[in-house]
């Protein structure tokens, strides 16, 4: 018997053996964590673990073999959590280096650029127009894009029959009393209302009226309108000033040509032609031949609109002149179609 037993040992004792050597072979060809998980699923794996197999059919081992047996797949099992402790170690170590290596970050790369917006060519020219102004000693002053009916017509005299309250050309917010304003005057109004003369005051901003659009005429389009009262002022001084903007805007060479017209608010009243940017006045096809183009009109502010803000007509007089800014914008940049202005298209846009 014991040599039997002896041998039955030696034979288990070698089985051992062998596993340790293919256990530690096989670890050692571990590159990956996910190899070492398989390896140790496959050697030290609560159920289908090889160490543990040997150690469950203890129970078949006689009485006195099964303690060596038993300390012997222990002391195996021990060895091989240790071997692998220190494997995982290794890859672990190796495998963040990697990922570091790869994830590196170059903080000293420029930035990307952001692409940079531009300025509505119809903004451009508001800002240009109201520097001109400014440099003279007017204000540049915002208002209110809906507007009563008094501010809007009865405080610039214009009469309840007047062609420019029609229905058709007025846009209503509440008919015969609130509406879209139809020029940018009604703040004019309410400057003069504010203050005492002396008064230099620039207001641009949109209008809106109801009409038939083509490639001249929108719905809305924006105004700047001038406003100078004070003792002692002429038309001679509208002209004046009128040509001064003329010429920072288009060019020294630019004439300026009043023609007689007519307006409710203002008496004395003209039409401001400019000598054509595009011929310089010989004719061409803007100026339809004529050498001048028409930017606006102009006059002396009627007595009626400063009473109706209790200044003194016997005290006080001024001049004011509207402008049209789609036009200037399109003689400065040669548009011949206004409705682009407000088509939001990027191919006409990124070219200002
Ligand atoms: C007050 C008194 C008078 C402003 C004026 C015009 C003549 C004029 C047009 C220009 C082209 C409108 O955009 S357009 O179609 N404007 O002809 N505007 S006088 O007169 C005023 C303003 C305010 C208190």
């Amino acid at each position: 018997m014991p040599d039997q037993s002896h041998a039955l040992n030696a034979e288990r004792t070698s089985l051992l053996d062998s596993l340790r050597r293919r256990a530690v072979a096989d670890l050692e060809h571990c590159e990956t964590s996910a190899a070492l998980t398989r390896w140790t699923s496959q050697y030290l794996g609560r159920q289908d673990g090889e160490v543990n197999a040997i150690l469950r059919g203890m129970k078949d081992i006689p009485g006195p073999e099964r303690k060596a047996v038993g300390q012997a797949a222990n002391e195996l099992k021990g060895e091989l959590e240790a071997l692998a402790s220190a494997r995982r170690t290794v890859i672990v170590t190796r495998e963040l280096a990697a990922q570091l290596a790869r994830e590196t970050i170059d903080v000293t790369l420029p930035g990307r650029d952001l692409p940079l917006g531009g300025l509505h060519p119809i903004t451009r020219t508001i800002r240009d127009i109201c520097d001109i102004f400014s440099a003279m000693g007017f204000q540049v002053i915002e208002g209110p894009e809906v507007e009563t009916d008094y501010y809007n017509f009865q405080a610039l005299n214009i009469p309840a029959d007047h062609p420019a309250r029609d229905m058709q050309d007025t846009f209503w917010v509440d008919p015969g009393q609130i509406l879209l304003r139809t020029q940018t005057s009604p703040n004019q109004i309410r400057i003069m209302e504010q203050t005492s003369p002396p008064v230099r005051a620039v207001v641009p901003g949109k209008v809106y009226r109801n009409e038939a659009i083509d490639a001249t005429h929108e719905a809305m389009f924006h105004q700047i309108e001038g406003l100078l009262i004070d003792e002692v002022t002429t038309m001679r001084d509208l002209r004046g000033c009128v040509e001064r903007f003329a010429r920072e805007i288009f060019s020294e060479q630019t004439k300026v040509r009043f023609r007689p017209s007519y307006f409710p608010f203002t008496e004395p009243s003209a039409e401001v032609d400019v000598t054509c940017i595009v011929c310089k006045g010989s004719g061409c096809r803007v100026c339809k031949q004529s050498g001048w183009v028409e930017i606006g009109g102009s006059g002396m502010v009627h007595p009626q609109v400063l009473r109706n803000v209790h200044y003194d007509p016997a005290v006080y007089r001024g001049f004011a002149f509207g402008i049209g800014v789609e036009r200037i914008a399109m003689m400065r940049y040669g548009i011949n179609e206004i409705r682009l202005f407000s088509q939001n298209d990027l191919r006409f846009l990124n070219q200002f």
